[in-house]
């Protein structure tokens, strides 16, 4: 229980560890009622430490402390001191053996970090601080260590035991019990280490390395899930592929292990050799899984593959390093999955992402940069910024240099500090000794908080032929940050004639059309740029942040004429989407407040029209362009949203375009039911997306066909993708009756799925018509629902509070209040939930003072909570401003 405030750790205050440790010797003693765990370590004096005479100081929470030697003798209490943080031991000699003994209780952690009973199985999360949960240790990644592990448990409940390395010695002991003994070769922080120890079913593949190594690749699952492991052990092995393929990286230990845990705080966990995931983010078959979640499952298991290099080989020296490996490996997940699908695609992915929630988290009280400065819980910072635009930074350095240079950079990066823990400023270096480029002001990208606004203004000469495009960039202040430097942005254009074809850019003038480029990235570095363009007679139609090679705003006064002409002629199909995007928002937003019956763009009936009936089109392109933009990418782009108002908006345009458009959807629904069986492909992803878009919209408009097409299609489909996308259309319509069915039909069908009832429970959380407060307080009295399981938290309290605007915003306050309660309720339980969940409240400011008044108020009483865990503490505290 918390009484203080807690510690600001400053990265300024960073020194190296004065003392390292060389190996660890675990021994797990795995009872029910808890766990002994012998530690015995090799330290030393760090060399590099100037604190000749400094204490060992070794980092603990929750432990019981049964016993501390120093070289064999046993410390009496005098010897050491324990301030229930830290273990404490003076006077320490240059070289020793530390023997440390710990009792812990899994079965009664509820937060989920350290070691944990999840189903009956033990399993660890440590990243980033939760090893201190287990025995006492130097917890931070700048000490790497090799460890020995030995895990002893009872034989019938726990057959399988499992930790980082190869398994080395085994054999049965007495009672009933057994052991196995692992060994991990490679050096690691203590936030790599992993155990699990449980009943469970293996399920094997192997694959052969580019040197010709065959490695053992193997999914460890509860028995009821065994013949959900095809996906991710295919996705796995594409993953090792790829990254031979296109970093030179190959897997380094003979044995490569998942595990699927259903209570886990997050996505998954990269531990070295025994990858640990979320069941939902591992776990598919056809009947379960959306196309969704089997691109998601994909790309996680890509992204914790892919940290076998790019975190664990080559790690962090301290957690504000932390986008070195995150920023990284998530540039690398998300170009494996352009590769493995539609390059497009998925870039529009990662910038809606971007746009609708990195960029309102740069916007909010929690705003820090890549490589931020100060934290007090360091959970609180595997954020949107760490992760994604960490990633858009590592991108566009690949912008910058260009694959060749950028490759060369990875390997130099990799060579140069395989074993090591370094910083993002190392990352960096390489990339510039590689390369022979001055990064020096791009660095600003990691130390600067804040997405960059570029304001574009432009004129035309139609005597000299010349087009000016002038390029104003500011960023605003963020938190302890004002007064900003210029950045360096790669900023990729292309202009169109107006036959919509692509027109050379000639810069100069000395360089002539033919030898011109189509398209050119230019790097902005200063507060204001003016390039010119030549040989343009008449004005084009730019085309601006081609592929979004920035994380920044683009302010530039296009007509909703120019963006028509954009939608179906840029030759970049990111760009396309994205002039669909800006017309869809320009033409809710000029309804948000405006008297009912106000007419509405027919330019984007008739540019939807033309989607929907051209079939020559890249389908899975159509599909993302026929997405409005959703309700926060309106509410981010907002001065003081008005959220009901937003809503209406939004839902008066899909009803005009539904109503104006529906010969045209029930012709693309037919046109897109796809016949035998069930394939993964982009183009029967596509069709399916498609068709149940064109459901969903039918059903907005409460349509007689568009009911039992979806009737039909609910009851007929052969995966989930299908049935989902009809039960998501009846959940969101009017007919009640149909709605209900539906959903109890779905649930008796798959109640003994956990993974499914998440997804039952999101449907209905997420909806305007069935996951309004009552209806969502129901779902928390259902016997599925479930305290104590992230997943199941987060699928309804987080769900509402997150994608169910409207309701949650309700004027009255009530959703507000409803979260607040949730999120101190979680708060003694998990934490890191609480803290996660929390999150919308945070940007109070942002709302209009009807709404942002009351999440305030409901701030406060989380504030006034008694015993606040230091994670919500921070959030709370630093989103009120105290
Ligand atoms: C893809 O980063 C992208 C991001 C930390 C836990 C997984 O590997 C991880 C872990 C959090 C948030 C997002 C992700 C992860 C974590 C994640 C997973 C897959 N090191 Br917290
Ligand atoms: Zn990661």
């Amino acid at each position: 229980m918390r009484t203080t405030q807690p510690k600001t750790i400053r990265l300024s205050e960073y020194t190296v560890p004065a003392h390292l440790v060389d190996t660890v010797d675990l021994r797990f003693e795995l009872f029910d009622d808890g766990a002994r765990v012998h530690s015995t370590l090799s330290v030393r004096h760090n060399p590099d430490s100037a604190e000749t005479a400094a204490p060992l100081t070794l980092d603990g929470d929750s432990l019981k402390l049964e016993r501390v030697a120093l070289n064999g003798k046993d410390l009496a209490a005098g010897e050491y001191e324990e301030t229930g943080e830290q273990l404490i031991i003076a006077g320490v000699p240059d070289r020793f053996e530390l023997t440390v003994v710990t009792w812990i209780e899994p079965q009664n952690n509820t937060r989920l970090e350290g070691l944990y009973k999840s189903s009956g199985m033990f399993c660890t999360q440590c990243e980033a601080e939760g090893f201190r949960c287990i025995t006492y240790f130097p917890d931070r990644p700048d000490v790497m260590a090799r460890y020995r592990t030995r895990i002893e448990a009872d034989k019938a409940s726990c057959p399988v035991l499992l930790s980082n390395g190869n398994a080395v010695e085994r054999g049965d002991l007495e009672n009933g019990r057994h052991f196995v003994t692992w060994e991990d070769p490679f050096p690691k922080p203590s936030y790599l280490f992993g155990l699990v120890a449980g009943d469970l079913v293996e399920q094997r593949d192997s694959f052969t390395t580019g040197s010709g190594r065959d490695i053992d690749l193997r999914i460890y699952v509860e028995p009821r899930n065994a013949e959900k492991c095809d996906h991710a052990l295919a996705s796995l092995k594409r993953a090792m592929r790829w990254d031979e393929e296109n970093y030179g990286r190959e897997y380094d230990l003979d044995i490569f292990m998942i595990v699927a845990v259903d209570d886990f705080n997050m996505g998954a966990m990269e531990n070295k050799g025994l990858n640990i995931f979320n069941s939902s983010c591992v776990l598919a078959s056809q009947d379960t899984a959306t196309d969704l979640a089997f691109e998601r499952i994909e790309s996680i298991v890509a992204h914790e593959y892919f940290h076998n290099w790019s975190g664990n080989r080559v790690t962090c020296r301290d957690w504000f390093q932390l986008s070195l490996k995150e920023g990284f490996t998530v540039f690398r997940d998300s170009t494996f999955s352009a590769d493995m699908g539609s390059p497009t695609v998925k870039r529009i992915e990662d910038a809606t992402l971007l746009r609708t929630a990195q960029f309102a988290e740069d916007a909010g009280p929690m705003a820090h940069p890549v490589r931020p400065a100060a934290y007090m819980e360091i959970s609180n910072f595997y954020t949107l910024t760490i992760y994604e635009k960490g990633a858009e930074v590592v991108r566009m350095i690949h912008t910058l240099l260009g694959p060749e240079l950028f490759r060369k950079g990875s390997d130099l990066y990799f060579e140069r500090h395989d074993g090591q823990a370094v910083t993002t400023d190392d990352f960096v270096k390489a990339m510039e000794d590689a390369s022979g480029r001055d990064l020096s002001q791009y660095r600003l990208w990691y130390e600067q908080a804040g997405t960059p606004q570029l304001t574009v203004s432009d004129s035309h000469d139609s005597e000299q032929g010349v087009y000016r495009l002038t390029i104003e960039q500011t960023i605003p202040d963020t938190p302890g940050q004002t007064d900003k430097k210029p950045q360096h942005i790669p900023f990729a254009l292309g202009l169109l004639g107006a036959n919509g074809e692509a027109l050379p850019l000639i810069q100069d003038g000395s360089s002539d059309a033919e030898s011109a480029p189509l398209e050119q990235v230019l790097e902005l570095t200063e507060a204001r740029h003016t390039f010119e363009f030549h040989g343009l007679p008449g004005r084009p139609v730019p085309s601006l942040l081609r592929h979004f090679s920035a994380p920044v705003r683009v302010i530039y006064p296009w007509s909703r004429d120019q963006l028509v002409f954009l939608m179906s002629h840029d030759p970049d199909g990111f760009n396309r989407w994205d002039a669909g995007q800006r017309l869809a928002v320009d033409v809710i937003q000029s309804l948000v407040g405006a008297s009912e019956g106000t007419e509405i763009e027919p330019r984007l009936v008739e540019a939807y029209r033309a989607l929907l009936g051209d079939s020559t089109l890249d389908q899975a392109l159509v599909a993302k362009m026929l997405q409005l933009p959703s309700e926060a990418y309106l509410i981010e782009l907002a001065d003081s949203p008005d959220v009901a108002a937003i809503h209406h908006a939004r839902e008066q345009v899909l009803q005009h375009l539904a109503t104006s458009l529906r010969e045209e959807l029930i012709a693309c629904y037919h046109r897109n039911s796809v016949a035998g069986n069930y394939e993964l492909t982009p183009e029967s992803i596509a069709r399916r997306s498609l068709r149940n878009t064109a459901l969903s919209w039918l059903l907005v408009i409460n349509d007689e066909t568009g009911r039992d097409l979806a009737v039909q299609q609910f009851q007929e489909a052969d995966n989930m993708t299908d049935r989902m996308g009809a039960l998501r259309a009846l959940v969101n319509s009017d007919y009640a009756a149909e709605r209900s069915k539906a959903l109890e039909e779905f649930y008796a069908h798959f109640q003994d799925d956990p993974q499914v009832v998440e997804q039952w429970f999101s449907v209905q959380a997420s909806s305007d018509r069935a996951g309004q407060l009552p209806q969502v307080n129901a779902l928390l009295e259902h016997p599925a629902f479930d305290w104590k399981n992230p997943n199941k938290i987060r699928s309804v309290v987080g769900v509402f509070a997150g994608q169910n605007l409207a309701a949650f915003h309700n004027p009255d306050g009530s959703g507000y209040a409803f979260l607040a309660d949730k999120v101190c309720r979680l708060d003694d339980s998990n934490p890191q939930i609480a803290a996660r969940l929390v999150t919308p409240l945070t940007r109070w400011k942002k709302f209009a003072p009807a709404y942002g008044s009351l999440m305030r108020e409901s701030l406060e009483q989380i504030r006034d909570k008694s015993g606040l865990s230091a994670d919500l503490y921070e959030v709370v505290h630093k989103s009120l401003g105290s």
